[in-house]
């Protein structure tokens, strides 16, 4: 059978799962945009829609583009399939009807245009109740300082995937400290190729793995600030 005679509706969740996989590797945005449909009429959550087929999708087109297998048109077709199922998602992860309990700016470090991890981030943490002012890709340290300036946030999202970009997070840190503000904000940073060592080294207070862990981090940083406030 080719790919053109598979009809995905009549696939089970775990061929879906694994034909989504294929069809974001192959960079076919309306297969995408069908099989995340499909799965939200199954009662799958957004989350796992997006865990299990597309960011596991991914991490093979990842893998293939390290090998010299994919090339960047190619892996540009699936980052575009990519986002169109996380724009079918994006309403259902970032719905809340609970109040805001913070505020972050994110954006991608400059040098850098990977922006599907951010926006992820971004989603997520607005469905967890922030308020996410997102200054998308390629961010000299100017457009950090004026949005914190700008937007007051409690928090500071750094995303960098590149070994080459990731070094100026710490470019960002040390003129927060210059200006005497670093104390004021929480700094999380996040991308592919850190670790907690870097965060640590660049001074950050918090490396998160993924979207989930940066919520979790953010929300736990929230409630020390509340109760610092407080005592
Ligand atoms: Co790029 N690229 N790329 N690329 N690309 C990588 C990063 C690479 C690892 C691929 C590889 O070789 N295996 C490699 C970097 C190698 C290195 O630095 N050691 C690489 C390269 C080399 C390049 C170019 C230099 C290629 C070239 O031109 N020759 C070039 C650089 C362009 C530039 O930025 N200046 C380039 C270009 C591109 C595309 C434009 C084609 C496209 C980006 C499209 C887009 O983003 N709009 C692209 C893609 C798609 C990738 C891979 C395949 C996938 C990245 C992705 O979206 N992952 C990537 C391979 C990989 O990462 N394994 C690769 C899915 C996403 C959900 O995960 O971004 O990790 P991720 O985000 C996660 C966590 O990391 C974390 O949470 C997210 C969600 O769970 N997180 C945060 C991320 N940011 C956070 C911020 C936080 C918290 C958590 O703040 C609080």
């Amino acid at each position: 059978m080719s790919d053109d005679d598979i009809i995905l509706a009549e696939l089970d969740d775990e061929a879906l799962v694994q034909q989504m996989q294929d069809d974001l590797y192959d960079g076919l945005k309306e297969e995408i945009e069908e099989g995340t449909n499909i799965f939200l009429g199954r009662g799958w959550n957004a989350y796992d829609i997006l865990t299990k087929a597309l960011v596991e999708g991914m991490r093979i087109v990842g893998e293939d583009f390290r090998d010299g297998i994919l090339f960047v048109p190619e892996v540009l077709l699936s980052a575009n399939a990519m986002k169109a199922g996380m724009a079918i998602l994006r309403p259902l992860l970032t719905e809340t009807g609970a109040p805001k309990v913070g505020k972050m700016v994110i954006g991608t470090v400059k040098g850098d245009i990977h922006d599907i991890g951010k926006n992820l981030v971004g989603m997520m943490m607005e469905g967890a109740g922030f308020e996410v002012i997102d200054l998308g890709i390629n961010n000299p340290v100017e457009d950090y300082l004026a949005a914190i300036e700008e937007h007051q946030p409690d928090i500071l999202g750094m995303s960098a995937l590149l070994t080459t970009t990731m070094p100026y997070m710490k470019v960002v840190i040390d003129e927060l400290k210059q200006k005497g503000i670093r104390e004021d904000i929480f700094v999380l940073v996040g991308g592919a190729p850190l670790n907690e060592e870097f965060g640590r080294a660049i001074g950050a207070d918090a490396y998160c793995k993924d979207a989930a862990v940066a919520v979790e981090t953010a929300k736990t940083l929230m409630k020390r600030k509340h109760n610092v406030a407080a005592s």
